[in-house]
Formats: C-alpha cells, structure tokens, sequence
C-alpha cells in the first residue's frame, strides 16, 4: 500500500489562490502609510526602537530583486496549514531555514534549510520543523538569538505564531535594533484559538479548519443525539480564555445552548440555564440535546475562577493557566444533575461528555486557510526583503475571494500592552475576547432561543477540497459582515 492516503496526494497538486498584488513580486511593495492606533506610551521604555514604526501597506510598484536567507520558526499549539506558510516563502525563490521547536530551536540554534517544501503543501501539522512554547525573555536568551541569526547570516526570520509567539517577535525585533543587527522580525498570526485579532487582523490561520473540523463532530453528535434520543452531549471546545471558537461552531451547528465565556454569567444562573432547558424539552418529549462550552469559560464565572486561583494549576511559560486540562464539562454535568433533584425532575439526565480541542489543530488546511497561509508566506518574505522589522502580516477582506485581499504589515507594538502575568508585569498582545458588539455575536443572540426547543441542528459534513466553490471555499461564519 501506498505510504500516503490518496486524499494527501491530491492535496500536494492544490494550487493555493492568492491576491492578485503577489503575481508578480517585482512589481509590488511595501508603501508606509499613517497607523490608524498608537501604541500605549507605558511602552515607550520598552520598546524605544521600535515603538514609532509606521504600518506599511502593500501597493503596485517597482520591487527590489534580491536574494534573501530568512530563519521561520513555528510557536505554540499547532494550526492548519502552518506549512503553506512555509511553501509561500519558499516559492518566492528565498532560502529558508527552518529551526526546530519553536523559539528553543532559534536560542540553540538547532535547525535545517528547507531544500523541499513539496512533501508538506496543504498538509496539516507542524511537523517538517516542530513547535514548542519557549518564553524568550531573559538577556541571555536574546543574546543567544542574535548570535543565531547573525551565524546563520539571515536576512530575517519569520514568527508563526499566536499572541505569546508574536511577544516574542516584538522582542526579538526590538533588541535586533538595538544591537545594529540588519536581521528583520516579522510575524504571522497563527491560533485555532481565534484570539489573535485586531481591527486590522480579521483573523488568524487555523481558525476556520479547526472550526470546520469540530463543526463537523458536533453535527454529527447532534444526528446521533436525535437519533438515539438518550444523551445530553456536552462538549467542551479548545480556545484558551476566548470563546471565538465555541461561537463559531454555534453558527456553523445550531446546538441547543452554547456557553460564551465572555457574557461573564454566574455559575449558578449558567447552572440554572441549562437545567431549565433540560426540564423544558422533557415537557416537550426530549431527552437529549447538545450543549457547547468553551474551555476558558471556567476563567470568566467567578466562583470557578476562584477556585482555579485556590489550586496550584500549572501554567505555561507564558504565564496562562491550562484550561485545557481542567474539566469543566464534568463539573457542570454535576451541579447540573443536582440542580434536577432540587427541582424534582421526573425525566433521566443521561451525560456524555466530549473534550475537541487536539483533534482540529492538525486536520489538514481548509481551502481557506491553505490559500491564506500561502499568502501569509509570500507576504512575510516581501516585508523582510523591503526591510521592514517589528511587524505582523495583516489580510484584509478575507470574506471576498482571495484575489481580492488587501495586505499591511502592522506594527506589533500597537497590539501590545501590560498585564500581570506569573504575577510580574509584562508587555503582551492581548487576547482579543469575543466583542459583545461583534455582528457574529449579535446574530447568535437572536437566534440562540430558537434552538433550545425546536431541534435546528445543521450538519456542516467534512471539509470539502473538491467541488462547489460555495463548499470548498467557505470563509469562517464570524467574518460576517
Ligand atoms: P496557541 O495559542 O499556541 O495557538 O494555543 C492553542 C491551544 O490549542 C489552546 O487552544 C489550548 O488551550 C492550548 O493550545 C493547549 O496547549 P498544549 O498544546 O500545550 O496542550
């Protein structure tokens, strides 16, 4: 039997679409432009080289040619379509040289050039080079990085990673300038989590796969649901403190009731909620149902919070608490089904409880996020080759076809600010919560009531790579606009 599945073979022929402006490179350029934000001036100390720097957008004109040498490292959790970013880069004619898990492999210098991306296009995974979520903060950690790409004679290095991933990138960004070094930082944002966003970042890789994957595993536990008609699912969805990617597979599936961390409820009246939902379709002849939770929802219900304050959780390098491994789900089915004695329930409350999170971040890419990624690495290789450092790749219009996309390197300091972290304060981006204004966030209020009786299940099936663009191309539901 062949070692690849046919599947994996076709997806190596994908042909990413890309904006029209990457055509041709020698004909594009990076023009600075006003930034529509400022950074906090409490980060002037911090940042004193790199705190004034302009947004630069992408515009027609001449292109410098010239040959570039650039590190790439991915960071953190996995994210589909990760390696896309590495074939963009690698098409542009750059050498690349991949460092192994994550900032550890910059620090230690450990890593390879990539001779042969073909293997890895619009494939899952991280894997060609690992990931790992090395904190680079202490003098000496900088030191060594610099040494790296001063060695390896890089003209840049890319950052792919999420909001703790692209901390790093304005670090190492800022102490490059610093020391005279001619090596350019530049970030691409990455997370399932959906958390790194911006009025100008719409959305990170990653994202739309993993949605897509756990969309497709909650329809079908919601057919299974009606079909055997003796579960209540509840199912716990990966997305760290932010509730982005529960949202989105609420849009994408109509559960009963799904949980938004960020309306910051009580325990008590979530518990109430949901046992008042139970009670309500046992009246209606229903004893099942699909209930939706996000994993951080634990660090916005006080009493919860409390409690994960009280007990020493382990935490990150990066000083977030691991929510992923608390089980929130199992909790609430508790204090749910005491909540049914007091009331005297009459019907059964049979549980089965489910935990996605692994199982989307490594799915392979979504004709969106193949496309996207694979711009994202054209892009990165162009702002490094027209000097730009401290920055982040942002797309616009990512709802319209890819053609379409517009392109800015944004500042990473304007994403920063303090926060306490390990109970030290420290620059950080912040992890953008879902917005109570957001108009994804708005349709699903006005619609979430009529899903907890009448059974509105939708069942969005597997990724589609072949076929109906209206299938296969599909942008993320909270991109409405
Ligand atoms: P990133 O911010 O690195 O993209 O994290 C993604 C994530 O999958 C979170 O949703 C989750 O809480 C965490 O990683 C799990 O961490 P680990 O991979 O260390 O178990």
């Amino acid at each position: 039997m062949d070692s690849l599945s046919p599947l994996q073979k076709k997806r190596l022929d994908y042909k990413p679409a890309i904006p029209d402006l990457l055509r041709d490179l020698r004909k594009v350029h990076f023009k600075a432009m006003k930034s529509s934000q400022r950074p906090p001036e409490t980060l002037k100390k911090l940042f004193p080289k790199s705190f004034d720097l302009p947004t630069h957008q992408l515009v027609e004109g001449r292109g410098e040619e010239r040959e570039l040498k650039i590190g790439a490292l991915f960071s953190g959790g996995p994210a589909p379509g990760g390696h896309n970013v590495l074939a963009g880069m690698c098409d542009t004619g750059a050498k690349v040289f991949g460092f192994f898990n994550g900032p550890a492999g910059l620090v230690e210098n450990q890593g390879r050039e990539i001779e042969n991306i073909d293997p890895y296009r619009n494939q899952g995974g991280f894997d060609l080079l690992g990931s790992g979520r090395t904190k680079i903060e202490t003098r000496e950690q900088l030191a060594a990085s610099l040494k790296t790409v001063k060695e390896r004679r890089l003209d840049g290095l890319v950052v792919i990673g999420g909001d703790d991933s692209n901390t790093n990138a304005a670090l190492l960004a800022e102490y490059f300038l610093e020391h005279g070094s001619q090596t350019k930082v530049v970030g691409v944002p990455k997370t399932i989590d959906g958390d790194l966003k911006s009025e100008e970042i719409e959305i990170p890789f990653g994202f739309d796969s993993a949605c897509k994957t756990y969309a497709e595993i909650i329809g079908n536990i919601a057919r299974d649901a009606q079909s055997s008609r003796k579960y209540y699912h509840f199912i716990k969805l990966m997305g760290r403190s932010a509730s982005h990617v529960t949202l989105e597979c609420a849009l994408a599936t109509h559960p009963n009731l799904a949980l938004i961390g960020e309306e910051r409820r009580g325990l008590q009246e979530i518990v109430g909620e949901i046992s008042e939902m139970i009670c309500k379709r046992y009246e209606a002849g229903k004893e099942y149902g699909v209930i939706l939770l996000p994993e951080g929802l634990i660090e916005f219900v006080p009493e919860l919070h409390q409690g994960i304050q009280d007990v020493p959780l382990e935490k990150d390098p990066h000083g977030n608490i691991q929510v992923s491994q608390i089980q929130t789900e199992k909790l609430l089915v508790e204090l749910v089904k005491k909540e049914l004695q007091k009331r005297r329930f009459k019907g059964k409350l049979n549980t089965q409880e489910h935990f996605l999170g692994y199982e989307g971040r490594s799915c392979m890419p979504s004709n969106f996020d193949a496309n996207y990624c694979y711009t994202l690495g054209r892009m990165a290789t162009l702002a490094i080759r027209d000097g730009l450092t401290g920055v982040i790749c942002s797309v616009q219009h990512l709802r319209k076809s890819p053609r379409e996309w517009g392109m800015k390197a944004l500042p990473l300091v304007q994403l920063m600010d303090l926060e306490i972290r390990s109970g030290k304060e420290k620059p950080v981006i912040k992890k953008a919560l879902v917005d109570m204004k957001q108009k994804s966030f708005v349709y699903f209020l006005r619609h979430r009531k009529s899903w907890e009786l009448d059974d509105q299940y939708r069942y969005p099936g597997p990724i589609q790579f072949f076929g109906d663009p209206e299938v296969t191309d599909a942008a993320p539901l909270s991109l409405m606009d």
